[in-house]
């Protein structure tokens, strides 16, 4: 007698699953389009050899006392696979998140590259993008103060194309030899393993005072830059310069930058120190939650196009120093294409760990120059894949396969995945009919243009390249009072951690070169007297470079926090919660307790956040409902005032008013939009958030005054 399916599988009763919703429980219905066929197959537990198994809750042993035998190869099979599950994480760039997504050409950088996925106008190419942190291990928190990676993977059909890029324009060293010198400084200390994911320490600030030349970049970390608000409100850039071939030869040096349609917008210094704790996968949860919610953030891809002159400079500007930036003012960046993500990886593993760059990786059309960072980075990126992917054939991982037809001739190695058929796999040969064949430019193929080389060999850089100051002295001037306040908190609060005082001392005398104010703050901060050194001489101002546009910006994706209770105007929040959602931003409810909010109701609201889950960082803005309770619960008014402090919109209509008073918040105050009802709350609290924070009353919460009352 066939035993019951239940039986079969010897499911414990607590094992009893209500329906199959993963492919792991579903049966096997042949290979389906789309499908893995080496993921999982078919309904039953098998050994990886295909083997069913019967038991996999006990190991074998003599008797039910043991001892475990050695012959049990489940057990063994089991625990070795578990033994290995992971691998080495990325040495920098640990900590990351990923997205699918399509990249459309406009057509217009035809002009510059023959690339066909930049230069042919509507082709959509598929791609895969990671953002991750500098720094921190695979488990650190999302918001620390760092750069951010932005690395995106182009399935071109000319072959695969990355440009693994940063949210910063620049970057600290100029050769690539100095490269573990900056990681060595700024990965934790090699005694205590303390601190993580920080640049606030020793080892980080001895090194950038000494190394001056990661002066710019180090700036560019204590601005706003160092904490975005979302990996979908970063710019990107490919920070070297690049030399595009267009077809008919001509060349030109260009600078990539991806704008994001929602706006440059970063973190308050408050909200990321609290989303490391109550939310350490901020940015990651935002990225995939925006995604999964039909919101899919959204770049362009911008082109700084620069004539590949012999000196391979721009107005005075050293273009293969990677110091240095190109103001968008003295060459306005050309918008060539648009990159949307919208999709989620289905496994974290296979795609957003396994996913390699390289700078390498590059199509006809898309060549280097000799930036010795990127001439050194063209070694590396190949080079840590063989121990952190395991050998030489991670393009066969599903991830980073191209979507070009592949014939390279490369043979044999760990984790050999294709059963190559043939006897010839060399060049040339009469065995295979001499295929693979080479392919001309016309054909294709990746054909260098030619470039002169000449130079005695010598261990040295270019005279330009001692020029630190002046490009971090014209960034800092191009911010905005507000920005550049905080980049003098960012400076205090780092060096404020920084134990010997030598080196504070030498950072000061470096930021008295950027700017007199900014030393002479920081000093005073410290504890310290201000140096006495003049600021350099620096270009005009760029107004690229600031994040306060006085623009406004779409507001998908964005997340509005509503204060209620039962006795709240619930009416309202349903009437709010319908204008907002019109416009993409979602409203979450917060009340003092979990539940349904007016229950059976028409205008029934189900709570989202209670007081003890809510936090202020997951909203970006506040409303207090008509009706929300008065009694001033000491969370809610941590909440209704971390928010104030973080220049949050504030809406409120009724009685809510008196709520936002228990917190010592007047309706007076900038950005506290108060309405006669609900609806009409809507377009200006649309407005505010369009604008991103409240910025006129930064001075007012700086003041450090507690309840910041208005
Ligand atoms: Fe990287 N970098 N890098 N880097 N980098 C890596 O590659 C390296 C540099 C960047 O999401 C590693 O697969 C050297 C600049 C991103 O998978 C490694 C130098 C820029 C990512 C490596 C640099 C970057 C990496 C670690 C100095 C911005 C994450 C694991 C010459 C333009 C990619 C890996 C991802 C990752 C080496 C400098 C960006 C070790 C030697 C400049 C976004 O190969």
């Amino acid at each position: 007698m066939t035993p019951e399916p239940e039986q079969q599988l010897r499911r414990r009763a607590d094992q009893a699953a209500p329906r199959s919703v993963s492919p792991t429980g579903v049966a096997y219905q042949g290979p389906q389009a789309g499908r893995d066929p080496r993921a999982q197959a078919g309904e039953r537990l098998t050994s990886p050899q295909g083997v069913r198994i019967s038991d996999t809750d006990h190991s074998l042993k003599a008797g039910p006392r043991g001892p475990v035998l050695l012959e049990d190869f489940h057990l063994r099979e089991k625990i070795m696979h578990f033994d290995h599950e992971r691998i080495p994480e990325r040495v920098v760039h640990a900590r990351g998140a990923g997205a699918h997504g399509v990249f459309t050409a406009y057509g217009n950088a035809a002009s510059v590259t023959r690339a066909q996925v930049l230069a042919q106008e509507g082709l959509q190419t598929p791609v895969f993008v990671r953002f991750s942190t500098v720094l921190g291990s695979r488990g650190s928190a999302d918001t620390s103060r760092d750069t951010r990676g932005f690395a995106v993977k182009f399935y071109s059909g000319e072959g695969v194309w990355d440009l693994v890029g940063n949210n910063m324009p620049v970057f600290f060293i100029q050769d690539a030899i100095k490269f573990p010198d900056i990681i060595h400084a700024g990965k934790p200390s090699p005694d205590t393993e303390i601190p993580q994911a920080q640049s606030a320490h020793d080892s980080f600030w001895d090194f950038v005072s000494l190394h001056t030349e990661a002066t710019h970049h180090t700036i560019w970390n204590m601005s706003d830059r160092g904490i975005p608000r979302s990996y979908r409100t970063m710019e990107g850039f490919g920070v070297h310069t690049f030399r595009l071939v267009n077809a008919d030869g001509g060349t030109s040096l260009v600078k990539f930058h991806w704008k994001p349609v929602l706006g440059v917008h970063s973190l308050t210094w408050e909200e990321a120190q609290i989303a490391m704790g109550v939310d350490p996968d901020f940015h990651r949860r935002d990225l995939s939650e925006a995604i999964a919610a039909g919101a899919f953030p959204e770049w362009e891809l911008g082109l700084q196009v620069m004539p590949d002159t012999d000196e391979e400079t721009f107005e005075g500007i050293d273009l293969l120093d990677p110091t240095k930036l190109v103001p968008e003012e003295l060459c306005p960046v050309q918008k060539v294409g648009r990159l949307t993500l919208n999709a989620n990886p289905t496994n974290y593993f296979a795609e957003t760990e396994q996913v390699a760059f390289h700078t390498g990786h590059v199509v006809p059309g898309i060549e280097f120059t000799n930036d010795p960072l990127l001439q050194g980075r063209n070694f590396s990126y190949l080079d840590t894949q063989l121990t952190r992917l395991g050998g030489p054939n991670f393009a066969q991982i599903p991830i980073n396969r191209p979507h070009a037809p592949v014939n390279d001739n490369v043979r044999d190695g760990f984790h050999q995945h294709a059963v190559h058929e043939g006897v010839a796999p060399y060049t040339p040969n009469t065995l295979d009919g001499g295929a693979p064949f080479p392919s001309s430019a016309e054909e294709g193929g990746y054909v260098n243009i030619p470039r002169r080389v000449e130079g005695e060999v010598v261990r040295g850089a270019p005279a330009s390249f001692d020029d630190h100051f002046t490009q971090p002295a014209m960034f800092y001037a191009s911010l905005s009072p507000v920005e550049q306040t905080h980049v003098k908190e960012a400076y205090t609060f780092e060096l404020g951690k920084v134990r010997e005082q030598s080196i504070k001392e030498r950072m000061l005398a470096v930021l008295a070169k950027i700017d007199t104010d900014l030393a002479a703050t920081v000093a005073t901060g410290l504890g310290l007297p201000a140096p006495a050194q003049d600021a350099v001489d620096h270009l005009p101002p760029s107004p690229a470079l600031t994040q306060i546009t006085g623009e406004t910006y779409p507001v998908d994706g964005r997340i509005v926090g509503i204060v209620a209770g039962p006795d709240a105007d619930l009416a309202g929040v349903a009437a709010l919660r319908a204008a907002l959602l019109a416009e993409g931003v979602q409203l979450k409810v917060i009340a003092p307790v979990g539940g349904v909010l007016g229950g059976g109701s028409d205008a029934e609201q189900v709570v989202e956040r209670t007081y003890v889950t809510a936090r202020s960082v997951e909203f970006d803005a506040v409303v207090v409902a008509d009706g929300a309770p008065t009694g001033a619960d000491v969370k809610a008014v941590v909440l209704l005032q971390e928010a104030y402090r973080q220049l949050k919109a504030f809406g409120t209509w009724g009685s809510g008013d008196a709520v936002l008073a228990g917190a010592g918040i007047g309706t007076g105050g900038p950005g506290v939009l108060v309405a006669s009802n609900a609806a009409e709350l809507a377009p200006p609290l649309l407005a505010a958030l369009g604008a991103h924070r409240v910025w006129d009353r930064s001075d007012l919460v700086t003041a450090s005054a507690v309840p910041p009352v208005q």
